[in-house]
């Protein structure tokens, strides 16, 4: 589409660039608002820019603001957001009419910036960690949109697996359901976040940027949905497993006892992993984002080379 509307606000070098076919990634920022702590989530948004550009591409980061759905947010709007934190909304699927109509400031998570990243025209798009289904789903049917947008909206998502947080065999099963293909890149393990390796398989791995366009443009050619891309964490920045397991297991057993439920419960675990580990999860949190910004970035790079 690419082109303003009612709801939709595209940045100026953002809309240029999609213009004229040069490479764009989209970031999310329910990480900014929810996924990281002020002043940090500040600093990791404008290096993650900056990582981006360096790879020659241009970042459009997606948030909701003044009542437009906005691709490529700077500036002081991305200050507000980042200070805003917890006070901003966070937007799935199913909040975005009721926060644009009432003209709300929010973060949007994996579903929503898909979703608007497709409306804009943006096909890759990099984050942390998806959301998928959740521990104990079979009782809460706790199962987090972003699984079906992937099932959807034609983006490519580059992010280092899913937190243990959430049941990966689980989320795995249901990416198949939804007909998500899963890429491993430069790996054959589905990554863990924090570790680079969940303990089970991607579907397939590619070697390099230009192999995963190739898939891309496959899947698109036959207008199928979205892609997964995992890129495990670079080893000098993944955490101890056994160190970083125990962790999770107590922010888990922490949000039952405090009665966490629905959509507080990801941001609920992400600020309790980072107080248990004394902020130490951030850095490898941080460092992992800027590794998945760079891959898309050079895959974004690789797919506008095939279609020029
Ligand atoms: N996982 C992380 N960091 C995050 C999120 C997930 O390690 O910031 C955010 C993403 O925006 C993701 C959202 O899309 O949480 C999933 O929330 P839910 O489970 O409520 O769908
Ligand atoms: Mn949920």
């Amino acid at each position: 589409m690419s082109s303003n509307s009612e709801f939709l606000q595209i940045g100026e070098e953002v809309a240029a660039a999609l213009g004229e076919g040069r490479p764009v990634v989209a970031l999310e920022s329910t990480i900014i608002s929810h996924g990281m702590p002020f002043p940090q989530n500040l600093d990791m948004a404008r290096t993650v820019e900056a990582d981006i550009r360096g790879q020659g591409a241009v970042p459009a980061t997606i948030a909701l603001m003044h009542g437009k759905m906005m691709a490529g947010v700077s500036g002081t709007d991305l200050e507000e957001l980042a200070e805003k934190g917890f006070s901003a909304a966070k937007a799935s699927r199913r909040d975005l009419a009721g926060l644009l109509a009432g003209k709300r400031l929010a973060g949007t998570t994996v579903a929503t910036t898909m979703q608007i990243a497709h409306l804009a025209g943006i096909r890759l798009f990099a984050t942390g960690g998806i959301g998928g289904v959740h521990r104990g789903a079979e009782t809460t049917f706790d199962i987090s949109a972003d699984l079906q947008e992937l099932g959807c909206a034609p983006v490519a998502v580059v992010c280092a697996g899913a937190k243990s947080i959430l049941d990966i065999p689980k989320t795995l099963e249901v990416l198949e359901t939804n007909g998500v293909p899963v890429l491993g890149y430069g790996t054959e393990r589905f990554p863990a976040f924090y570790l680079r390796d969940s303990g089970h398989g991607v579907d397939y791995a590619v070697a390099d940027a230009g192999e995963a366009a190739s898939i891309l443009q496959t899947q698109w050619a036959l207008g199928m949905g979205g892609v997964l891309i995992g890129n495990p964490i670079l080893e000098q920045d993944a955490m101890d497993a056994d160190y970083i397991n125990g962790v999770i297991a107590r922010a888990l057993s922490d949000a039952d006892d405090e009665g966490i439920r629905g959509k507080d419960t990801t941001p609920f675990l992400l600020q309790r992993i980072f107080d248990l580990t004394g902020g130490e999860s951030l850095k490898s949190n941080i460092a992992l984002v800027r590794n998945n910004a760079r891959v898309a970035a050079d895959i974004a790079v690789a797919l506008a080379g095939r279609r020029a």
